[in-house]
């Protein structure tokens, strides 16, 4: 099982790569890691799990923090309608996204940043993603809100960035551009 030990944290070069793309028919040990990846999410969102074995509460998690640079991510959360959202993707790719930005208010974190990096990400409102599933077969995606924000979160990571690259340096809590009233996540 995937543990804290595996994540390579901030400072490590892998994290700044722009992960491989993952030559399908995927091989075993490439599904059985996107499988192990997506058992760590559900594990860290366990009170139990996470207390017994130390996990951060993850809802999203890229290869590279495996120090597996493929194009490779797991997602596993609820929004606040209490939906539930659970993918494991082979070459994720943002198709099309919003020029409407949002941003979690309470900014974001990362399990392979052990530190608090205050202010707003603007992240794109809506996304449309295409990939592949573990068996090989396209997926295509239309998310927004917390989703859209997770998968643009763990998209960055194959691309070696790191959410507070994206936050405006000058003035970290300036509401990002093209954001709509009542951003309410
Ligand atoms: O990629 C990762 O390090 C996992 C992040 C993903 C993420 C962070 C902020 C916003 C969206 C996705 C972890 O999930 S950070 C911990 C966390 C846990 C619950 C809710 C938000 C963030
Ligand atoms: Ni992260």
């Amino acid at each position: 099982m995937i543990t804290m030990d595996n994540i390579i944290r901030e400072g490590n070069p892998i994290l700044r790569q722009v992960a491989e793309k993952v030559a399908l028919p995927a091989t075993e040990e490439e599904k059985n890691t996107l499988r192990d990846m997506l058992e760590f999410l559900k594990n860290s969102q366990d009170e139990a799990l996470a207390k017994k074995y130390h996990l951060r509460a993850g809802i999203g998690l890229a290869a590279p923090q495996l120090a597996i640079s493929k194009r490779m991510i797991a997602i596993y959360l609820d929004d606040s309608d209490g939906k539930h959202y659970e993918y494991m993707l082979f070459n994720p790719e943002i198709v099309s996204e919003s020029v409407e930005n949002i941003y979690l208010e309470g900014g974001e974190g990362c399990l392979s940043v052990d530190r608090e990096v205050p202010g707003f990400v603007p992240r794109h409102a809506r996304i449309k993603v295409k990939a592949f599933d573990p068996d090989g077969k396209p997926v295509k995606l239309r998310l927004k809100g917390y989703p859209a924000i997770a998968v643009q979160h763990e998209i960055d990571h194959l691309n070696g960035i790191l959410f507070f690259d994206r936050i405006n340096k000058d003035d970290p809590f300036k509401i990002p551009d093209h954001v709509a009233e009542h951003n309410e996540l």
